[in-house]
């Protein structure tokens, strides 16, 4: 993006006597958004169909009916977004799923990507 720049006698530069002791100063608030990451749950032939929709209801809020909406998402198309997060929460996300499907010794995967 471009700077935004202003001219303005408020500076701290010494006065030279040149009658021109303005200075130009950036007055434009620059806030960097903080970059989000979708989290992919992949279809595969083994995990019950049940134990998907647990998961999407157990780890991202969602209720029966969303859950197994995307459940067959994922099911018919091989994958689906199933949330977007910051980098942080996302990565807690993948291995919530992963480390509960290991344990249950399900193949489930679930990964992340930048959006
Ligand atoms: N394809 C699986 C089955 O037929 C169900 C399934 C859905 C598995 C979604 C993984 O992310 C998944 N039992």
């Amino acid at each position: 993006m471009q700077s935004t720049l202003t001219w303005t006698m408020a500076g701290n530069a010494p006065d030279d006597g040149e009658g021109d002791a303005g200075v130009v100063v950036d007055t434009k608030p620059r806030t960097k958004k903080p970059p989000l990451y979708k989290v992919l749950l992949l279809n595969d032939d083994y995990t019950p169909m049940e134990f998907v929709v647990h998961v999407l209801e157990r780890f991202f809020g969602m209720t029966h009916a969303q859950a197994f909406e995307i459940m067959l998402t994922v099911h018919k198309k091989g994958v689906a977004v199933v949330g977007v997060f910051s980098h942080e929460i996302a990565e807690t996300k993948v291995g919530q799923v992963m480390d509960f499907a290991r344990r249950h010794q399900h193949p489930l995967q679930c990964t992340m990507e930048k959006e």
